[in-house]
């Protein structure tokens, strides 16, 4: 069993993810297991984090900050244990020891590790965020990212302060579950494929997909607002999580550097387009996301961060020129 994703390297040298463990669904239904109630459930997070990211993208889109609060982790793994080496997500002691980062305000936990043991006392996999906690039962919902945002997209209308907005609307579910398939495969995952190889040929594989990928994207949005249609979906948060950290982070540190994200003229409007939609940019932390990446010392032994091109998201955009 892996504990951390720096295990995660095949003999051959490749980046191969293993799938997460917790998969319980939260339903609209009231007498099922894990009700969609305010107050019960809580998110855990790292803004470093793409994946948890997205979680949190829709905790704003959705307007559901009141119903399901989030803490987010320092931005440095430490040691979880003294008893052993493993190295994970942390909280921090006070809410001033690192800006952004907060104590466990339910369990007092001092590591994502430790949530995973109150849930599960024989838990031998990874400790990854997000984590979707459940504060009645004490334990994780669900630990898979790509499961959560479905939940926190259809299931808490009833509390949600933007319950029409569907980001999986059943019209255009063939071409998000599509489009998915190959920006998560190439794109999303494509990245740490780039970034973990520790053999010259699966990288170069990774890399020509990312970059065939990307400029699948960048054909795609010459022609629409959005990478599924003229309308946001899902496909696009999912998306935009990489997009966000390419120039700053994955470009130099997953050497992922054939081109930059804002050297493409419609991927790099549409990152801005989707930055400055309300809510996502208090998402992206971009503090966090460079001290999290260059701070993992195995691919940056010294740590230290790269300048950085500093670009400012909130600029214009020319995506309107869809809107008719
Ligand atoms: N499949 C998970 C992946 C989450 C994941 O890989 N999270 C990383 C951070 S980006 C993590 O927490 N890793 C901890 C570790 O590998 O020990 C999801 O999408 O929710």
């Amino acid at each position: 069993m892996s504990r951390s994703s720096l295990d995660e390297v095949s003999p051959t040298g490749s980046f191969i993810r293993t799938p997460s463990t917790f998969r319980n669904f939260i339903s609209k239904d009231s007498a099922s297991q894990f009700p969609a109630v305010s107050g019960r459930y809580h998110l855990y997070i790292s803004y470093v984090c793409p994946w948890a990211s997205r979680c949190l993208a829709y905790l704003k889109l959705k307007g559901l900050e009141k119903a399901i609060g989030f803490t987010a982790v320092k931005t440095k793994w430490e040691r979880t244990k003294e008893t052993d080496e493993h190295l994970g997500w942390v909280f921090p002691r006070s809410t001033t020891e690192e800006p952004g980062a907060d104590p466990d305000p339910l369990n007092g936990a001092r590591s994502i590790r430790e949530l995973y043991e109150l849930a599960n006392s024989n838990y031998s996999g990874k400790y990854t965020v997000p984590v979707l906690w459940d504060n009645q039962l004490k334990t994780i919902v669900n630990n898979e990212s790509a499961e959560i945002i479905r939940m926190l997209n259809s299931e808490f209308n009833e509390i949600a302060e933007n319950p029409d907005l569907d980001l999986y609307p059943s019209h255009l579910q063939a071409v998000i579950d599509e489009v998915n398939e190959w920006v998560y495969e190439s794109i999303n995952n494509g990245v740490y494929k780039c970034g973990f190889a520790q053999k010259q040929g699966p990288y170069e594989e990774a890399v020509v997909k990312l970059f065939d990928a990307l400029d699948k994207c960048e054909e795609i949005l010459s022609k629409q607002r959005y990478i599924c249609a003229n309308e946001l979906t899902e496909a696009d948060i999912r998306l935009f999580v990489t997009l966000i950290r390419f120039d700053e982070v994955y470009a130099v540190h997953f050497k992922c550097n054939k081109k930059l994200i804002r050297e493409y003229p419609n991927l790099f409007n549409y990152t801005k387009d989707i930055y400055q939609i309300s809510g996502i940019s208090s998402t992206v932390n971009m503090e966090h996301i460079r001290k999290g990446y260059y701070g993992m010392l195995s691919l940056n032994p010294f740590g230290v961060i790269p300048i950085g091109p500093n670009i400012d998201y909130s600029a214009p955009h020319d995506r309107e020129r869809f809107t008719y």
